[in-house]
């Protein structure tokens, strides 16, 4: 059955989830579920699952990492707080920065927006540097798509080889 959307979807976000601790690949694929759930969200892809090296302070487990692909009604702000309480209820902790975590989602695009407020910065500012988001981000994305203020999502994969990062198996 279908869930009532009072709005029409306006805007395309790609959504960026991420987990290292209590079974990665439940936790990412329970955040889809409620991601789905969200009124006014609506998926339109959903990348493979990665397994890759942490980026941050040593000594974590791997990450499993996924992107998701969304339309929405949702301001980016509004987006931003409902995913947090997703976060929130999948058990996250936060205790030091890049740390080990149950799920983190980050808006890594919506629209063609840049935004830069002290609790949301869009484009996210570390996903051109980042394999296990920009090439899940390809597996789902137009080959056009651009990140505003950067560039061609191509030429970012060009510069950011695929090392660390492996895929799953469906
Ligand atoms: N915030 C600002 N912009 C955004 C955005 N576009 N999306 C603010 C989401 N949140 C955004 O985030 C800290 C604050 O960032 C939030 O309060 C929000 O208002 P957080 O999730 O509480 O803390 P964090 O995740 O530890 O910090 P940060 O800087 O968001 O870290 P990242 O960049 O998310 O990195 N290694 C691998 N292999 N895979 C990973 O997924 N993830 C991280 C976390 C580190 N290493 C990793 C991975
Ligand atoms: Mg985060």
């Amino acid at each position: 059955m279908n869930k009532p959307i009072v709005n029409p979807g306006q805007w395309d976000a790609y959504i960026g989830l991420g987990g290292n601790l209590q079974d990665p690949v439940a936790q990412l694929r329970l955040a889809r579920a409620k991601i789905n759930a969200l009124e006014h969200v609506r998926e339109r892809g959903f990348s493979p699952f990665y397994r890759s090296a942490p980026f941050g302070p040593p000594g974590q487990p791997d990450y499993v990492n996924a992107v998701a692909h969304v339309r929405t009604s949702l301001s980016a702000l509004q987006l931003l707080y409902a995913l947090q309480q997703i976060e929130n209820s999948q058990g996250r902790e936060r205790h030091q920065r890049w740390g080990a975590r149950t799920l983190d989602l980050d808006i890594l695009l919506f629209g063609a927006e840049s935004i830069n407020l002290p609790e949301l910065k869009i484009p996210h500012p570390e996903m051109t540097r980042r394999a296990f988001v920009l090439y899940p981000l390809a597996d789902i994305a137009a080959p056009d798509l651009t990140i505003p203020g950067v560039g061609a999502l191509s030429d970012c994969l060009a510069a950011c080889p695929p090392q660390g990062i492996w895929k799953l198996p469906e």
